[in-house]
């Protein structure tokens, strides 16, 4: 028999999903920031945390906790907007479910069953952060990252990082390849997989990293070729964008969402981390490739493009914004996943046309404070000349 309790739980929490979502007051001309966030613990269906039944579960407990709902997957399909989200259990593993959602801001329902991965890598512990390609060999590909102890040495913390690829038609049946194996690259994280062929290839960002944690002499986003994908072997990966010093990349950065496609450029949306006395901060920076060479940068926009902010920025990882998806509508409006401090997900939204203004546009960073605050002064200057003809009068003389 169903605890009487189920019930009134399941009112609270359809009073909570169907809660409408609106644009925050925040201002930049760039993205609208939403008020609510898209998906938090409290969307994980009742059915997936609790026993229903009353003979064993007496207390109406929560017997499978979900700590957190973060890094998404982000896919649009036949005029809906799917994420499939990291959803972190109380035991500390991470696994996928499936969120649907009719105009991509509010509303998000988890699918009846989580995503149910074949068990191909015995070794593995735990997956995680999800990116979807929407690939023109037809099929929807899903990579990730596929942690496994590192069992060669004695810390027991320590872990390896590889990348693991499914494939799916339909975000129901997967069908599960080996992982990724990059020749000269011990460990892998932030693995996305271009949307196109590249030179009759299957193409990857990758970020070649010699620990677990250290990115160490790698020294940014690769880029990497191979010709199968149901065995995908990477020789060689050359570097697309690189971490810099006293930028918000300097301690590592990392492929987010899948590149965006524009007549002038592949827009990236990728995370950068720099290290402070308070613990690494995460934010989300932009950049664009080449149409033909999507390993070569064309355009750097200097400074972040989201950071986390007020409520964003506490959680179980506090400081960190982390994109693994954005999904481009037929209107070509942008919204752009992401999670803030590793515990629920948000939704910014943008166009194609402001995202391209901005990475095209916004200065580059020259580097040193001496430069940047030249380069802000010499925009002071013109906006004073303007108002100034404009006969306006400005208060800080
Ligand atoms: O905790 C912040 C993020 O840390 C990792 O990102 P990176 O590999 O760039 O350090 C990821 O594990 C990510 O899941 C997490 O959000």
């Amino acid at each position: 028999m169903i605890h009487e309790k189920y019930y009134e739980e399941l009112d609270k929490q359809n009073e909570y999903l169907k809660r409408k979502n609106e644009k925050a007051p925040f201002y930049n001309g760039l993205y609208d920031r939403y008020k609510y966030p898209v998906l938090t613990r409290e969307h994980i269906p009742l059915t997936w945390r609790y026993d229903l039944d009353k003979d064993t579960n007496p207390f109406f407990m929560e017997r499978l906790g979900v700590n957190a709902v973060m890094n998404s997957g982000a896919i649009y399909l036949n005029g809906k907007y799917y994420l499939v989200a990291r959803i972190e259990g109380n035991d500390r593993k991470s696994f996928f479910g499936v969120a649907e959602s009719e105009n991509g801001i509010d509303n998000f329902r988890f699918w009846n069953h989580p995503v149910l991965l074949e068990d191909t890598c015995k070794e593995e512990t735990n997956v995680y952060d999800m990116r979807l390609t929407q690939h023109e060999d037809g099929y929807i590909y899903g990579v990730f990252c596929s942690e496994s102890k590192d069992t060669s040495v004695s810390d027991l913390s320590a872990a390896v990082a590889s990348a693991g690829i499914v494939r799916t038609k339909d975000l129901k049946n997967w069908e599960r390849l080996p992982n990724l194996v990059t020749l000269k690259s011990p460990q892998q994280r932030n693995v996305v997989l271009h949307p196109e062929f590249v030179d009759g290839r299957y193409a990857f960002y990758t970020r070649p990293m010699d620990d677990f944690i250290e990115t160490g002499s790698g020294s940014g986003i690769g880029f990497g070729l191979c010709s199968d994908i149901t065995q995908a072997v990477i020789d060689e990966e050359k570097m697309t964008s690189l971490r810099k010093y006293h930028t918000i990349t300097e301690a590592k950065n990392g492929a987010g969402a899948v590149p965006i496609k524009t007549e002038r450029g592949w827009v990236h949306i990728a995370h950068g981390v720099r290290n402070t006395a308070a613990g690494l901060r995460y934010v989300l920076y932009a950049f664009v490739t080449d149409l033909k060479d999507p390993s070569k940068v064309i355009a750097e926009p200097s400074g972040l493009l989201i950071g986390p902010r007020g409520e964003e920025r506490v959680g179980d990882v506090s400081n960190v914004v982390f994109t693994n998806g954005a999904i481009v509508n037929e209107s070509n409006e942008v919204f752009i996943y992401y999670a803030s401090s590793d515990t629920r997900m948000h939704v910014a939204t943008t166009t194609i046309d402001k995202l391209l203004d901005f990475c095209f546009e916004t200065p580059q960073d020259p580097g040193r404070s001496v430069l940047c605050v030249k380069q802000r002064d010499e925009m002071i200057s013109r906006n004073l000349e303007l108002i100034r003809k404009s006969g306006g009068d400005h208060e800080n003389k």
